[in-house]
């Protein structure tokens, strides 16, 4: 063990998300569509693993400047420098400022950790700079790894572990999912709180927390079954909403954005947590809560009062699609039916929708396909039109992305797509609005012109944007 005086260095970096700080107003709100500034969660999940051995410096590019310059100087001297990353411009951040610390310090280990390295473990380390990578949940393996470095000892055994050795990759065994309740809270106080404050529609003060961790479903475009293996984890309730509760009243916190992937998987537990945020009335508002729209379909009456008794204010849907050929495709478990339902579940208990649409799956009939979802997402947005209540929703509508080893990565390959065969293809791979080469041009336009003159995108009113729907439609037909 060390002790305080001797305490060696660890850094942790979360890479940008984007390339460029995109910042896309919601012009019926004054929220952003992509809130970029996150409280890097992912960092101090493992932080708290080793903070009282280690000291632990966590640098996150979206509000750190000079990033690279600091990481290098504190990397001078550390034990190992920890890189997260999702499969999107992280990676090509990363691989960056990786390539740069190796430069400085060659025997420094680089480890990595997050989806995309814990989904393509064989090829993250095919990159000369990284050392070692952590699959799935990282908290006890990092734990291990970070001892055995400071030891001086091999990784052998180390469940979750994949790390090169002699130049060969050693893939340990998979590590059991461990309930979230064994780790210690979340440490906000490692970083700069004020720097992590983003306004969001409900309130001025909002930060993001987790409840749960994991999914059960098994969506064929997603990553998340991959990385969980379909197990879910999450907080018991009194734990949850005692630290909601010390975070809103030392930070002087309005809102809460959830970043469950699956917050209403277990119903018992949804109540338990908002009953007892009921009783405390703390006063705070919970947004982005992510529902699976099959859930949420068959949920109660009183749940849903009760939920936003709580102060739910926002449920995140991922309706994906008006095409049920494509749901069936996703193996989203879904009936586009429920998206109605939904929508008019959230209208009558006056919480607002925030939900995720996209077009081009691979093998599915692509006219059919847009024209069905365009349907859908011009029937939701009516829906609160009519009530005169745009400001309450949020579309975010994208074109279909790959991700490592999904079954839809697979389909789009047997379609045409080229596969990604380097961690720098990925990070440098568009995720924003992919194109693929099943999707021609003037139906990939079309969409982006139906997606620009949504209301929050262009700002119309409900009138205006029904003539524009009108227009939309036309133009399909002619397509
Ligand atoms: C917050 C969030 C964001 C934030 C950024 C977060 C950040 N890191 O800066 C924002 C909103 C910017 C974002 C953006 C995107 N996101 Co996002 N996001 C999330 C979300 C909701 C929560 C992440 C989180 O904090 N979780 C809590 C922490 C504790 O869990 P964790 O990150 O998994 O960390 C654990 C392990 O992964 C591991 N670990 C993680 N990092 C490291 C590092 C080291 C060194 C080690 C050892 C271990 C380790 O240990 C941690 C503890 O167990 C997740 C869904 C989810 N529930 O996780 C999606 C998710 C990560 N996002 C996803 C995606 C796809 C995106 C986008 C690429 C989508 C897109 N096409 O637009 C964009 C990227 C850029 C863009 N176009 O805007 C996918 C990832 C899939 C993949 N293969 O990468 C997820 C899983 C959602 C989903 N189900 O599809 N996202
Ligand atoms: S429900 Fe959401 S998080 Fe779960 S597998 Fe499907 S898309 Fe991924």
């Amino acid at each position: 063990m060390n002790t305080s005086e001797n305490k060696k260095t660890i850094v942790l970096f979360n890479p940008m998300p984007v390339k460029h700080q995109v910042a896309i107003h919601n012009k019926k709100t004054t929220s952003l569509q992509v809130p970029l500034i996150n409280v890097p969660l992912s960092l101090l999940a493992i932080a708290r693993m080793v903070s009282d051995d280690f000291d632990v410096k966590i640098i996150n590019a979206v509000v750190d400047s000079d990033y690279k310059e600091k990481i290098l100087e504190l990397c001078e001297n550390a034990l190992c420098l920890g890189v997260s990353s999702m499969t999107c411009y992280q990676i090509r951040d990363g691989i960056n400022v990786s390539a740069s610390v190796k430069e400085m310090c060659p025997e420094l280990p680089v480890i990595w950790g997050g989806y995309h390295p814990s989904t393509e473990p064989i090829q993250t380390l095919e990159n000369p700079n990284i050392d070692i990578v952590i699959r799935g949940q990282g908290e006890l393996s990092f734990r291990e790894v970070v001892e055995r470095l400071d030891t001086n000892q091999s990784l052998t055994g180390v469940e979750g572990v994949s790390y090169k050795e002699g130049g060969q990759v050693v893939t340990n065994h998979d590590r059991n999912f461990t309930d979230l309740n064994e780790f210690p809270p979340i440490p906000y106080d490692m970083v700069d709180m004020e720097k992590h404050i983003k306004g969001y529609k409900f309130g001025k003060r909002c930060i993001d927390y987790y409840i749960s961790q994991g999914c059960a479903a098994a969506c064929n475009f997603c990553s998340e079954p991959l990385f969980c293996g379909r197990r879910w984890s999450a907080l018991n309730a009194e734990t949850a909403v005692n630290e909601l509760e010390h975070l809103s009243r030392t930070y002087n916190i309005d809102t809460f954005m959830i970043r469950d992937s699956d917050f209403f998987l277990n119903v018992k537990k949804v109540k338990e947590l908002c009953s007892l945020l009921v009783e405390k009335d703390l006063g705070i508002r919970m947004t982005s809560v992510n529902g699976r729209m099959e859930q949420l379909s068959r949920m109660d009456d009183d749940v849903w009062a009760l939920v936003r008794e709580a102060g739910v204010r926002e449920i995140f849907i991922g309706t994906e699609s008006g095409s049920q050929e494509a749901l069936d495709a996703m193996n989203k478990g879904a009936k586009v039916p429920q998206i109605e339902v939904c929508t008019r579940k959230c209208v009558e208990h006056d919480i607002d929708v925030r939900s995720s649409f996209m077009v081009g799956i691979p093998g599915v009939d692509l006219k059919k396909e847009i024209k069905s979802t365009l349907n859908e997402i011009h029937k939701m947005i009516s829906v609160y039109g009519e009530q005169d209540r745009l400001e309450h929703m949020d579309i975010l509508l994208s074109f279909f992305t790959p991700y490592p080893h999904t079954k839809l990565y697979d389909a789009g390959v047997e379609n045409g797509m080229l596969p990604l065969n380097t961690l720098e293809e990925w990070g440098d791979f568009d995720q924003f609005d992919f194109k693929a080469p099943w999707y021609p041009q003037e139906y990939y336009d079309l969409v982006l012109e139906f997606r620009g003159g949504m209301p929050w995108n262009s700002g119309c009113e409900f009138d205006e944007w029904c003539e524009f729907y009108k227009g939309i439609e036309n133009k399909l037909e002619k397509l």
